[in-house]
């Protein structure tokens, strides 16, 4: 197995604790992509060297420790700039990765799907980019010097303008598979079904939800980062009858490369179209505050801060019940995937949020029709029905779209 060494930076804005679970976050990344962290390094420094990230005189020093313990990989916990790459590589001469290259790596071993491998090898592209067009030798793991001259830099324009045209034709790709995805749901949305995106940091358990939710097994949900890449819907009734769409998509994470967000802008319209935002938050981690935050960051960037947020937090079966108590008393909406803890009280308030925007309407169903009823409950949220000589009376809220629908459903 890889042997990685991690290195962090600990700089004067950065609190002790919040630095400790970046690493430790850096280690579950390092696992996840097939390394083992073997030894951790901090540099406490007022200010990021912009040639070394980290200093020379450390880089040496780094350089030591990977030779006396037969290190493969030096891992830095920061997004490293082209140039402090190559520094670092011809000092410390061992493979050389930054968080974000990591995050791609770890990304690209998920992509199971045709959108998700294009989209993926969009970002990867992105970020080699700049990192070959500096003036020594191909991609960063090669070293510069004798050879990599004259013919060779030529070589280079080439090998940049073919990455650039592979770049123009995935943009493209993926372009034309947004299309087919905004047929899909404008499908959806003609359907007259409101839909809710679940969104927040890696691991909260959003897929483990979506089956609790579904009272299934059929998302694929596990302990590790990033279990799921690509976007997910799933039909959920409502306490009052209201037939709702769920989507549970990709998980966000600190220091989450732009560039990834930018290539998953066509999955992340998803959560940017949709009418409400389930945010989950893992209740039992000590870190939830700024894994909160990060999401908060994330939907801002995505330009999705303007849907209304129910912010419910996951895995109360994790924590202790006075802190249990406590929060409960605080207001917070407490669930939990595994024992179903606080499902019905979450889509009550998910209820309350898409309702409002409905408008009471009056029809009588003539008996003879009665085989759309089930349909006509799916399209609204019932609020009184009675038989008479007529038909079925019922009273019901739905939205303008609904209503266009049970109406022609009646005729
Ligand atoms: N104890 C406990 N574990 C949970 C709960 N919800 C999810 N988990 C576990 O947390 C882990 C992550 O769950 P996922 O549903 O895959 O999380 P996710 O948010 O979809 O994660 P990514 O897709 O990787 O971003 C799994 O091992 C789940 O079994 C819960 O309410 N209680
Ligand atoms: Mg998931």
């Amino acid at each position: 197995m890889e042997k990685a060494l991690l290195v962090g930076l600990h700089l004067p804005r950065l609190k002790r604790k919040e630095l400790d679970n970046s690493i430790s976050e850096l280690e579950r990344l390092t696992k996840t992509a097939g390394a083992t962290p073997e030894q951790t390094i901090i540099q406490k420094r007022d200010s990021i060297d912009p040639a070394y990230l980290i200093g020379q005189g450390k880089a040496f020093e780094i350089k030591e420790i990977a030779r006396t313990n037969k290190i493969d990989t030096i891992i830095f916990d920061e997004d490293l700039k082209p140039v402090q790459q190559r520094n670092l590589q011809e000092i410390i001469e061992k493979k050389i990765i930054g968080r974000t290259r990591l995050i791609l790596d770890i990304f690209a071993q998920r992509a199971h799907t045709k959108e998700g491998k294009l989209q993926i090898e969009l970002a990867q592209l992105n970020y080699l980019l700049p990192r070959i067009t500096e003036r020594y030798g191909r991609f960063e793991q090669q070293i510069g010097g004798i050879g990599t001259r004259g013919p060779g830099e030529r070589k280079l324009e080439y090998e940049k303008r073919g990455i650039r045209d592979r770049i123009a034709h995935l943009n493209r790709e993926i372009e034309s598979i947004r299309m087919h995805r905004d047929i899909a749901r404008s499908k959806r949305i003609e359907s007259g079904h409101p839909t809710v995106a679940i969104v927040g940091y890696t691991n909260s358990g959003k897929s483990t939800l979506l089956n609790a939710l579904t009272k299934s097994n059929s998302v694929y949900a596990d302990d590790k980062f990033f279990a799921t890449l690509d976007p997910t819907t799933r039909q959920v009734r409502l306490p009052g009858g209201r037939e709702i769409l769920f989507t549970d998509t990709v998980g966000f994470i600190r220091k989450l490369p732009h560039m990834l967000v930018a290539a998953f802008r066509a999955t992340l319209e998803e959560v940017t179209s949709s009418h409400c935002i389930l945010h989950l938050i893992d209740i039992s981690q000590p870190d939830h505050l700024n894994q909160m935050q990060t999401t908060l960051n994330v939907l801002k960037e995505l330009k999705a801060d303007h849907i209304p947020i129910v912010p419910a937090y996951n895995k109360a079966d994790l924590i202790p019940k006075d802190q249990r108590n406590k929060l409960v008393r605080k207001g917070l909406l407490l669930v939990s995937s595994r024992t179903g803890e606080g499902i019905n009280k979450l889509l009550q308030r998910i209820e309350q949020i898409i309702i409002p925007k409905l408008n009471l309407h009056r029809l009588t169903l003539p008996y003879e029709k009665s085989r759309y009823l089930a349909k006509i409950f799916g399209l609204g949220l019932i609020k009184k029905q009675s038989y008479t000589d007529k038909g079925i009376k019922i009273q019901i809220r739905s939205s303008s779209e609904q209503w266009e629908k049970i109406k022609s459903l009646i005729k």
